[in-house]
């Protein structure tokens, strides 16, 4: 059956079926849809099959007319007991007869048609349906063709309804009224058909389904992302920067590359514009000063850029404030570069394997391979400091900065990251750069880094271009 809740005039097709006047024929898409909003009415007391004949008929009882429970009542303690009450029996005798006709049943082709004619016409039978079914079934008798317009007519299968109960159905003038002693209203509010009950079955699984996922949902620790807006001395850093100056910085508060070239700003005392971008979104605003959508990106006047390195560069040739590279010391500049090139290619990488890896062992040995390239920094650094040209903060300092801030506030809690070996090299370096005002004013609280870093820590499906180069071990954006 098809289960259709609202098919065109039902509430006209219901009162047929109920009524069931006179012989009702339908097609088969006819009877599958609207039979399902009345079975309610009836209840199915038995099908008579015939040996050679192409339908079948099922006899329907009205519900009203009650039954005598099919199940006696079982004396066992632990039976769950279903609620019923007894219904008043002999309330209605409307009988009904549905007769299913098979495919080809009353077939008209067109070399069928001229014989079935004939055979009409000759016998004066088979004119409607009743006499259909005293048609015997076989080669030698076909059936009568059926007219046109017909739900069979072209061999489909089809349906009839007929009442046989009451002198207008059963024929035999026995004095039993023939419509129900009821109203529809009255089947309705007896039990709901197939249709309503389907309905409201999936309104109850719906609902059951929402109810469990809202229960998965409350069991499951709320994941964190990302940041949109800078905490702590960060934030009031955004404050003093948001009016509009030529220099534009398009940042997001979690990010360390945009965190080496906002250092550097507040190092050189350049007058910027900090504005806030959320580079998973991709803002027109920041794809306009970096087709490539990520952040740290610079607008000065007409003119954009972008990567960290080349922005903390350029900001080097503007020759204002204090500089960052050795001025006139083209092999100093040279190794600072050499550095942090070495920063680049192995310290940001590895920091971001350990962080991503899921796998313990992969997690140390990524982990080891960041600690050694960590060293390499501290064996090429000024050998006293802090910094790693000696007293005063510079490039280099200021490309290691970020993940300087990220060992402690998101290695350390998510994999363990061990605090510097307290009076070494790396101490000085670490406690240097974390005492930095330029550094402390765009630095934000602990929180917003432990939660922004959960992605990269549970490696969440596509959190980020850099996520990705390294899920994929292909060179980061
Ligand atoms: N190589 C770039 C990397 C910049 C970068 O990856 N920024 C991240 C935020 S920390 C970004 O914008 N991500 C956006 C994305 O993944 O779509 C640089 O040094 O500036």
């Amino acid at each position: 059956m098809r289960l259709v809740p609202d098919p065109p005039d039902l509430e006209e097709w219901r009162k047929r079926l109920f009524d069931v006047n006179e012989t009702i024929i339908l097609s088969e898409e006819q009877f599958q849809t609207y039979f399902p909003h009345v079975d309610n009415v009836y209840s199915h007391r038995s099908t008579q099959k015939y040996k050679r004949k192409p339908f079948i008929s099922h006899y329907w009882d009205c519900r009203l007319k009650g039954r005598p429970p099919g199940t006696p009542k079982s004396n066992d303690p632990n039976k769950r007991k279903r609620k019923r009450t007894a219904r008043q029996r002999d309330l209605c005798d409307v009988k009904i007869k549905i007769t299913e006709y098979f495919p080809g049943a009353g077939f008209s082709s067109d070399e069928f048609a001229a014989d079935a004619t004939l055979i009409n016409n000759a016998s004066g039978l088979f004119t409607n349906d009743l006499a259909r079914e005293t048609q015997p079934f076989g080669i030698l008798t076909p059936n009568p063709a059926l007219p046109a317009g017909h739900p069979g007519a072209k061999g489909e299968r089809y349906f009839t309804v007929q009442r046989v109960n009451g002198n207008n159905g059963n024929g035999k003038n026995d004095g039993v009224g023939g419509g129900h002693r009821h109203t529809l209203e009255e089947s309705d509010r007896v039990k709901k058909n197939s249709v309503q009950r389907y309905l409201m079955n999936s309104v109850k699984q719906q609902k059951k389904k929402t109810v469990h996922i809202k229960i998965i949902m409350s069991n499951l620790p709320q994941q964190k992302t990302y940041h949109t807006k800078a905490t702590g001395l960060a934030a009031l850093t955004v404050k003093n920067h948001s009016k509009d100056a030529d220099l534009k910085l398009y940042g997001s508060c979690f990010c360390p590359f945009v965190q080496r070239v906002w250092v550097a700003l507040e190092l050189k005392d350049i007058p910027y514009q900090y504005i806030e971008i959320d580079p998973y979104k991709k803002p027109e605003s920041l794809l306009a000063v970096n087709p490539r959508g990520l952040v740290p990106a610079l607008r000065h006047g007409d003119w954009g850029c972008y990567e960290s390195t080349v922005l903390l560069e350029y900001l080097e040739d503007l020759n204002t404030g204090t500089p960052l590279l050795p001025p006139g010391d083209p092999k100093l500049r040279a190794h600072c570069r050499l550095w942090a090139d070495h920063i680049n290619r192995h310290i940001v990488p590895n920091f971001y394997r350990v962080l991503q890896e899921q796998d313990r062992q992969q997690q140390i040995s990524a982990g080891q391979e960041l600690r050694d390239k960590l060293e390499q920094l501290v064996q090429a650094a000024h050998p006293q400091g802090p910094f790693f040209l000696g007293p005063q903060i510079s490039f280099v300092d200021v490309q290691i900065t970020p993940w300087i801030i990220r060992l402690s506030r998101v290695l350390k809690p998510y994999r363990g990251w061990p605090d510097p070996e307290v009076g070494s090299r790396w101490a000085a370096w670490v406690s240097a750069i974390e005492s930095n005002e330029h550094v402390q004013a765009t630095t934000s609280c602990d929180e917003l880094y432990l939660d922004s870093y959960e992605r990269y820590a549970q490696n969440r499906p596509n959190t980020s271009q850099v996520a990705n180069a390294i899920n994929s071990g292909s060179g980061l954006p």
